[in-house]
């Protein structure tokens, strides 16, 4: 697979900061049409006018995501799954989105080792590894929509984009960056999850159903298809994982010779779960060995057909949701301005960017002192960033600032 000259680069990457907009405001009616039509057009919630409604989705290519509890295979699965797709003419794409791989052994298209230098974050803001790795994620997260774009312009060349994720599974799944990432890519073209489960450390009844009980929970927290994948099944076969799923009572009776609490509690959960296994689809693999990587992929093609049909909708709904929140939000906004165009009479108003340097803060404040002095503003309905906010703002600037891609 080659490697993408687009994103594969150490060559250090600027972060494009906006200028402040400064506004006029008119007392004069003319003024104010001329002025609120523009405003209309600065579309203050959405500074790129792009909705994730006015996204155009695409069937192919399929992204699968992989997660699963540390060493459970996930980065030599992805390795079999690149030899497979190269041996098998099929087109694949691969992402590593984990920073704290030391040996990559595949070739990654897009290595997010690149864009973030996961030691230095530690260093940066003093950082244990894993919130090293999580912020390292977050900032890679803010310049996901250029990964999508980078695969939209390439999605007719490719049938699946394979993303390999950090060996601390909750920082994927629990995390808004994994949200962001995984939202990123589902609304644009179909996506799985791929659950790699350690197949010899689930034979324990109990430890199989905690495994299990994490694998529910991300089915539940990402809405997306999810395929179990029984890895080295080259050192324990994994029949025993079908047949408890599959039946009820050899799930109870293999339970039989455990009499703890923990017990009592995996046989209530069985039950439960049994509604769990009938949303998803389970192959046995060996990421060593490459056995059942064609079952793996009818799995992945089945799910996507399910996303079709099924799931997509559900994530059109929550979109269009969110959309009408952001709408109502745009809406709150220039209520807010035009009150405060009323108020303020031909002063300078400065509208947030969202980007603040210094100068830009000096000057707010001064303005915000002079507004003071010359008349009384209405403190809820001011334009102006109060001071918490600026703190605020100024720390997450830091963050984007500092920091070098
Ligand atoms: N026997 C056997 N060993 C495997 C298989 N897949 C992975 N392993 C071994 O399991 C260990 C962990 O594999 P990784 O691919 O690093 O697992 P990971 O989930 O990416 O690990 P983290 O990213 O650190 O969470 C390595 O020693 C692999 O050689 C398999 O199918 N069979
Ligand atoms: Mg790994």
């Amino acid at each position: 697979m080659d490697v993408d000259p687009e994103l594969n680069t150490s060559k250090p990457v600027e972060m494009d900061l906006e200028e402040p907009v400064e506004l006029f405001l008119f007392s004069n009616s003319k003024g104010k049409e001329e002025l609120l039509d523009s405003i209309e057009k600065l579309n203050l919630s959405d500074p790129e006018g792009s909705s994730s409604s006015s996204v155009i989705f695409k069937r192919k290519p399929i992204i699968i995501i992989v997660v699963g509890m540390a060493g459970s295979g996930k980065t030599t699965f992805l390795q079999r799954l690149v030899s497979h797709t190269q041996s098998s003419n099929i087109r694949g794409y691969v992402i590593n989105l984990d920073p704290a791989v030391i040996n990559l052994p595949y070739g990654a298209n897009i290595d997010i080792r690149d864009t973030v230098h996961y030691k230095e974050v530690m260093k940066e803001y003093n950082l244990g590894p894993n919130g090293g790795i999580l912020t390292s994620l977050n900032l890679f997260s803010t310049r996901f929509n250029e990964v999508v774009s980078l695969i939209e312009r390439r999605a007719d060349q490719l049938d699946y984009v394979l993303v390999d994720t950090p060996g601390q599974i909750e920082i994927f799944t629990w995390s808004a960056s994994g949200a962001i990432i995984t939202e990123a890519f589902a609304s644009t073209f179909p996506t799985i999850i791929t659950y790699v489960v350690d197949t010899p450390r689930s034979s324990n009844p109990v430890t199989f159903m905690s495994n299990m009980l994490y694998a529910c929970s991300i089915l539940y927290k990402m809405r997306l298809p999810l395929v179990l994948a029984f890895n080295k099944v080259d050192v324990v076969k994994h029949e025993f994982a079908l047949e408890w799923m599959e039946d009820f009572e050899a799930f109870q009776t293999a339970l039989d010779s455990d009499t703890s609490y923990t017990s009592t509690l995996t046989r209530s959960l069985s039950l439960v779960l049994d509604e769990f296994y009938k949303n998803l689809r389970s192959v046995g693999v060996s990421a060593v060995s490459g056995v059942g990587m064609d079952a793996f992929f009818n799995a992945i093609r089945d799910s996507s057909e399910d996303y079709m049909k099924n799931y997509r909708s559900d994530l059109d709904k929550r979109l269009a949701e969110k959309d009408t929140l952001e709408e109502e939000n745009r809406v709150a906004n220039m209520e807010r301005l035009r009150k405060d165009m009323e108020k303020t009479k031909g002063q300078t108003v400065v509208l947030s960017t969202g980007l603040k340097d210094k100068d830009s803060h000096k000057k707010m404040n001064e303005d915000e002192e002079e507004e003071e002095d010359d008349e009384e503003v209405d403190d809820e309905d001011a334009i102006l960033f109060s001071e918490e906010e600026v703190e605020e703002d100024e720390g997450e600037d830091e963050e984007v600032s500092h920091f070098s891609f």
